[in-house]
């Protein structure tokens, strides 16, 4: 490979590397974020990104490389097979110890950052969540109330949600929250955010759960305390939306929310 060849190809690397992390980092992809306390998560997702970009780019470029200086020439014996070698124990040592280092590093740290943001708070309000095809419902225990419609909450209160599937697998994920967890049938799993910005976000089920998966999705709806109340009101009266499905009543189900903090 001639020298000038091998200045592009390292320039061009490099401005490869610098254009998709800019890119990456300066897309919004989820939204604007709800939680103040979960800013914490965005970091780990950007250095994630850092990270992760010059590797791609790295394997990319090695690929490009070995395509073009070792493809066969139009004067090449077609049967004819390349060298024979034995593998490399130098390469195979930097290749392992290097992404081992890397990949502890940083679960490591996106543990501390995972173990932060999920804290218990105090004075938390408990929702439950029940997916089912197609569907999201809500229990609020402390206000009484089921509901097929929106997830009203009032904001800068921390949201303590414990979930269940009323049938097969589904995904809680509210984007603007940067939370996702699955939901499973005769299992609670648990997620906590505090959105401390009014407005109205995407619910989406993430998980592959049926034909009509796709139009499985909800609102969030973050108001001010007063409009919470009168909300909570306004649902105990007739009119409010019911959950839907065949049978909304998790507690009637074997299994659904065993081991949930709430109930003991
Ligand atoms: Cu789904």
């Amino acid at each position: 490979m001639k020298a000038s060849h091998r200045i592009v190809g390292i320039v061009g690397a490099i401005l490869a590397t610098a254009a998709l992390i800019v890119f990456t980092i300066e897309y919004d992809w989820m939204g604007t974020l709800i939680a103040d306390d979960m800013e914490p998560i965005d970091t780990v997702y950007r250095a994630l990104t850092i990270a992760s970009i010059p590797f791609f780019i790295i394997i990319c470029a090695i690929l490009a490389f070995c395509l073009v200086e070792f493809r066969a020439k139009p004067e090449d014996d077609d049967e004819k097979d390349g060298a024979p070698f034995h593998g490399s124990t130098k390469i195979e040592i930097v290749w392992t110890i290097i992404p081992t280092i890397v990949v502890m590093a940083l679960g490591l740290y996106a543990w501390t950052v995972l173990d932060k943001v999920e804290a218990a708070q105090p004075n938390s309000m408990t929702i439950k969540v029940i997916g089912q095809q197609f569907a999201w419902n809500y229990q609020y225990p402390e206000q009484d109330i089921k509901t097929g419609g929106d997830l009203v909450v009032p904001v800068n209160r921390p949201l303590y949600f414990e979930m269940t599937s009323a049938d097969v697998i589904h995904s809680f994920y509210v984007p603007s929250a940067r939370v996702k967890r699955d939901v499973a049938d005769g299992f609670t799993t648990r997620i906590r955010f505090e959105p401390n910005k009014l407005g109205s976000y995407p619910i989406v089920c993430t998980e592959l759960c049926g034909i009509g998966h796709a139009t499985m999705r909800s609102t969030l709806r973050v108001v001010t305390p007063a409009q919470f109340t009168a909300w909570v009101a306004a649902q105990k009266s007739a009119k409010a939306p019911k959950p839907t499905g065949a049978n909304t009543d998790p507690q009637t189900w074997p299994g659904a929310f065993k081991n949930s903090e709430s109930s003991k």
